[in-house]
C-alpha cells in the first residue's frame, strides 16, 4: 500500500494520493498526486502565480523597475522576498549606480475601491511614469498583474506598449495573477514565455565566442551564481545571459546568441531553454551542481561539449583539493544522522543522494511544495525504501512527520523553520540559505558546515519543554 493517510488527515481523506512511501516493487507511476489545487482545509505552505513570476524570476535582474499593479499588499509582498543579490557590473563595462537595486526597490499602484470599480489603467499609467522618474537609472520596467487587476481586467499590455513609447525604454507586462494556477510553478512559466516572447531577439551581444553559453534557471541565491561562473571562467566558457540572476535587461535580448544553453533550475526555466531551441536552435543542456558527484559529472559534460575536458578537470581537482580534508571530518560526525528536505521541487532530488552518498545522512522525509510529475520520477528513484514523499503538506501533517519520522534536522523554508524550532528540531533555509552559497564544490562544504553546526548546537540539551523527538 504505497499511499498514505496521515492521522491528522482522517477529515480530509483526499490527501492521500498526495502521500506516497517509496516501495520499489511498486509500479513506475506511482507517484503522488501533484500539481494541483491545494485541498481545501489544509493550511498550504506554497505560493502564488504573482509570487512564482516577480519572485523567482523577474526579480532577480539588477537594472529593471518592477510596478505592481495591486492593493498595497501584494506589493509589500513582493518586496525582498528572495535572496538574490546582484553586482553592479554591466556587460559594456559601465556600473550600475545603485547595489543591489533589485532588492532595494518596488512600487506599485496602491489600488483603491474606487480603482476596482472604476478600472485602474490611468492609474497604472501614471505610477509608472512617476516610478521612472523617481529612478531615472532603471533601464526598463516589469509590470505585473495580481489576482485583483486580473478580476477586473485591466489591459496591461495595452499600457506597456502606450507607455513605452512615452517614456522610450520597454515595459514588460506580466499577466500572471495570484490566481492563475495552483502554485508559483504557473507564474515560472508564464515569466517564460513573456520574456521570451517580448524581449529574446531584439538586441545583440557587445561580442560573440565560440564558447558562449546561457545559465538559465540560476537565480544567483545567496552567490551560487558567482561561484559557477567562476568555474566556467576558469574553463574558457563565456556566460553570454543568466536567466536570470544578476543579469541585466538586455541579457535576455542576446540569449538567442548562445552557442549552449545550461538549466540550472529546470522547474522554473526550462521552458525557455525549449523556446530557444525551437526557434533559434540553441541547445540545450540540463545540469545538476548540488553535491560533489553531480557536480563533477556535469562540468566534464560541459567540458566534454565544448572539447575542452582538461579544462573541466582542472578545475574539479583544485576544488576538490580544497574541500576534501573537512567535508571528511563533517561526514564522521553527520553519518546516520536522519534528514528531511523541504523545498519548492527541484532541491528535492538534487539533495538526496548527496546528502547520503557525501554525507553519511539518511532521507527520511522528501516534500514539495510544487513540484510536478517528472520531478517526483526523479525523486522517487533517488530515495531509499520507506522514504515518505510528501505533495504540498500542511502544517499538521508537518508536525506528523516530525513526530514519526523523527529527523534529526530539516531543510526548509522560513516558514517551515520556527514551527521546527518549537518542537525541538534543527532547522536550516534550503531556499534561501543560512550561510550560502551551497552550490559547487565549495558550495557543498557550506551546507554540510550550516547542517553540523546547527545539530551540534548546544541549544538543543538546554531546551526547557519537553522534546517531541
Ligand atoms: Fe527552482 Fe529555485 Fe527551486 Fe524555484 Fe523556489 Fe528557490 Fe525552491 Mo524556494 S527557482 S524551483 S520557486 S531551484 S525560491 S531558488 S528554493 S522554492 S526548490
Amino acid at each position: 500500500m504505497p499511499f498514505k493517510l496521515f492521522e491528522v488527515d482522517r477529515e480530509i481523506p483526499d490527501r492521500e494520493k498526495h502521500i506516497y512511501v517509496k516501495s520499489s516493487s511498486d509500479p513506475e507511476g506511482d507517484i503522488p498526486l501533484c500539481n494541483t489545487k491545494t485541498i481545501p482545509g489544509c493550511m498550504t505552505e506554497r505560493g502564488c502565480a504573482f509570487a512564482g513570476a516577480k519572485g523567482v524570476i523577474t526579480g532577480a535582474i539588477k537594472d529593471a523597475l518592477h510596478v505592481i499593479h495591486s492593493p498595497v499588499g501584494c506589493t509589500a509582498y513582493g518586496y525582498g522576498t528572495k535572496r538574490y543579490p546582484t553586482s553592479q557590473d554591466m556587460p559594456d563595462g559601465s556600473r550600475f549606480p545603485i547595489e543591489n537595486f533589485n532588492l532595494k526597490y518596488i512600487t506599485g499602484t496602491d489600488l483603491k475601491e474606487s480603482d476596482v470599480v472604476f478600472g485602474g489603467m490611468d492609474k497604472l499609467k501614471r505610477c509608472i511614469i512617476e516610478a521612472v522618474k523617481e529612478f531615472p537609472e532603471a533601464n526598463a520596467v516589469y509590470i505585473y498583474a495580481t489576482c485583483t487587476t486580473g478580476l477586473i481586467g485591466d489591459d496591461m499590455d495595452a499600457v506597456a506598449r502606450e507607455v513605452s513609447n512615452e517614456i522610450g525604454k520597454d515595459v514588460v507586462s506580466i499577466n500572471a495573477p495570484g490566481f492563475a494556477g495552483p502554485t508559483q510553478s504557473k507564474g515560472h512559466q508564464v515569466a517564460n514565455h513573456t520574456l521570451f516572447e517580448t524581449l529574446v531577439g531584439t538586441a545583440e551581444p557587445p561580442e560573440t565566442t565560440g564558447y558562449d553559453v546561457n545559465l538559465i534557471g540560476e537565480y544567483n541565491i545567496d552567490g551560487d551564481l558567482w561561484v559557477l561562473k567562476k568555474y566556467f571562467e576558469e574553463m574558457g566558457i563565456n556566460v553570454l545571459s543568466t536567466f536570470t540572476g544578476d543579469c541585466c535587461h538586455d541579457e535576455i535580448k542576446w540569449m538567442h546568441r548562445a552557442r549552449l544553453s545550461l538549466v540550472r533550475c529546470q522547474r522554473s526555466a526550462t521552458y525557455i531553454a525549449r523556446l530557444l531551441e525551437e526557434k533559434y536552435n540553441v541547445p540545450y543542456m540540463k545540469v545538476d551542481f548540488f553535491g560533489i558527484r553531480y557536480c563533477r559529472e556535469n562540468l566534464m559534460a560541459i567540458g566534454d561539449y565544448f572539447g575542452i575536458p582538461e579544462r573541466a578537470e582542472k578545475v574539479i581537482n583544485d576544488r576538490l583539493e580544497k574541500i576534501e580534508p573537512e567535508l571528511e571530518y563533517l561526514k564522521e560526525k553527520l553519518r546516520g544522522k536522519k534528514v528531511w528536505v523541504f523545498s519548492g521541487g527541484p532541491k528535492n532530488w538534487h539533495l538526496p543522494e548527496p546528502l547520503e552518498e557525501e554525507l553519511g545522512m539518511e532521507v527520511v522525509a522528501v516534500s514539495t511544495m510544487f513540484e510536478h510529475e517528472d520531478g517526483y520520477e526523479k525523486i522517487k528513484k533517488r530515495v531509499r525504501e520507506e522514504t515518505v514523499i510528501v505533495d504540498d503538506p500542511n502544517s499538521l501533517e508537518m508536525e506528523e512527520i516530525i513526530e514519526n519520522y523523527k529527523p534529526d534536522i530539516i531543510l526548509s523554508g522560513i516558514k517551515e523553520k520556527y514551527l521546527a524550532h518549537k518542537l525541538g528540531v534543527p532547522c536550516i533555509l534550503i531556499h534561501s540559505y543560512e550561510n550560502g552559497p551551497y552550490i559547487g564544490f565549495e558550495g557543498f562544504l557550506n551546507l554540510a558546515r550550516d547542517i553540523h553546526a546547527s545539530i551540534y548546537n548546544p541549544v538543543w540539551e538546554m531546551l526547557e519543554f519537553e522534546k517531541v523527538v
